[in-house]
């Protein structure tokens, strides 16, 4: 690929970081607390955008609601613009209250679907407010038990209240329906695959789309032929970022399969140069969704986004003319091999060339840990206490 292309291509990639990620979570046995993580969602949007400040792509940030409630989320807005951070995504939480032990807008009792639905009210207001295009959605409803509720009468409630979404969301606004396989519900989970998604999606309209979180499948799950095929109807939204090895673990994206990331961007890049899947490609929202246990924070954000950076650096290598051709030949080895070529290739020196270029720092992560803003960080906001897990 020509270097200009090349440059502009990797100039296009956002990547929006995830609030949740920047102050101290844990697993259900303990939360570890880090020296200076975020207390606040004002500290969280601070810590953005020095994710941002060193990489130079992540001027986004996406906010999960209540987690991340205030009083005046359009002075929140101001206050991340100022830092040149825009609001991406809002996440509702439709999954802690008390009320929802059966689900929420799946709820068998229409008073606790209602309740559901104001929450999702109030999401869209924020989303007015602090000028979010996206809202993210992904629902713990399920059941536990065969027989303990009608399938198809959840599947009907939750397309209702979809559509009641739907109807109420902002003209420019998107709506994306993330999946998961599995947990908190065991026997049967109501958005469970892409399937499902695609499907209310598809009933619901343009504004409608599929989020995928890398971390929501079975293992061993082809996920680069769910993104291919989301591409081709049109319904690819966004993507949740992320690592795993048993089940949703969150670990940073990159770090367990560089492969199967690499080969999510390369079909991300080839739709995004076919003019039947280019206005979707363009259109999706890249998002991190981790949650970081024992890692530093902000040093874990940014190495997630170097690393989608470099996958994606390595999928524009690919020589799509040679792919073409050995795959018209039926040459399987040959186009593998073309593949695995851009995959070897070290593209570190490329990237801190960019890098210079747009006056980043080249080395990212050891600017930041060399850097001012951590010393004061951990000297202002001290160590938090956490909670200690299980039983607490
Ligand atoms: C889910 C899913 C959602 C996230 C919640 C907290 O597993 O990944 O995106 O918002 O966790
Ligand atoms: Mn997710
Ligand atoms: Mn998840």
């Amino acid at each position: 690929m020509d270097d200009a292309i090349f440059i502009a291509r990797l100039d296009a990639q956002i990547i929006e970081t995830p609030s949740w990620a920047f102050g101290n979570t844990g697993t259900r046995f303990k939360t570890f607390a880090a020296p200076g993580a975020a207390r606040s969602v004002w500290e969280k949007i601070e810590d953005a955008a020095e994710v941002h400040r060193m990489t130079g792509i992540a001027p986004r940030i996406a906010l999960h609601i209540p987690w991340d409630k205030v009083d005046d989320a359009a002075a929140l807005g101001r206050f991340a613009d100022e830092r040149g951070i825009a609001i991406g995504a809002i996440n509702p939480n439709l999954f802690q209250d008390e009320e929802y032990r059966l689900g929420s807008l799946t709820h068998p009792d229409a008073r606790i679907r209602d309740k559901a639905m104001a929450h999702l009210h109030d999401c869209v207001a924020i989303m007015h407010q602090t000028g979010a295009r996206d809202l993210s959605l992904w629902f713990a409803d399920g059941t536990n038990y065969a027989g303990q509720d009608d399938i198809r009468a959840r599947r009907r409630r939750l397309r209702a209240g979809l559509q009641t979404c739907a109807d109420i969301l902002p003209d420019d606004a998107r709506m994306l329906i993330e999946y998961k396989f599995f947990e908190p519900a065991f026997y049967y989970t109501d958005l469970a695959d892409w399937g499902a998604a695609l499907l209310h999606a598809q009933a619901l309209g343009p504004q409608a789309q599929v989020l995928v979180d890398l971390g929501h499948h079975a293992q061993g799950a082809n996920i680069e032929s769910i993104v291919a095929i989301l591409l081709d109807e049109g319904k690819l939204g966004g993507f949740h970022f992320n690592a795993r090895r048993y089940a949703d673990d969150d670990l940073i994206v990159g770090s367990t399969n560089p492969l199967e990331l690499f080969l999510i961007y390369a079909e991300l890049v080839a739709a995004a140069d076919d003019p039947a899947t280019q206005a979707c490609a363009r259109g999706v929202s890249y998002m991190i969704d981790q949650s970081f246990n024992i890692e530093a924070k902000i040093e874990g954000m940014i190495m997630s986004i170097l690393n989608c950076q470099e996958a994606y650096a390595k999928a524009l290598l690919i020589d799509r003319a040679g792919l073409a051709a050995a795959q018209a030949e039926g040459d399987a080895l040959g186009a593998h091999r073309i593949l695995l070529d851009a995959f070897r290739t070290d593209v570190r020196p490329r990237l801190a060339a960019w890098r210079r270029c747009h006056n980043l720092p080249e080395d990212p992560l050891r600017a930041h840990r060399e850097g001012d803003y951590l010393r004061a960080i951990k000297r202002d906001r001290g160590v938090i206490a956490t909670g200690g897990g299980y039983g607490d």
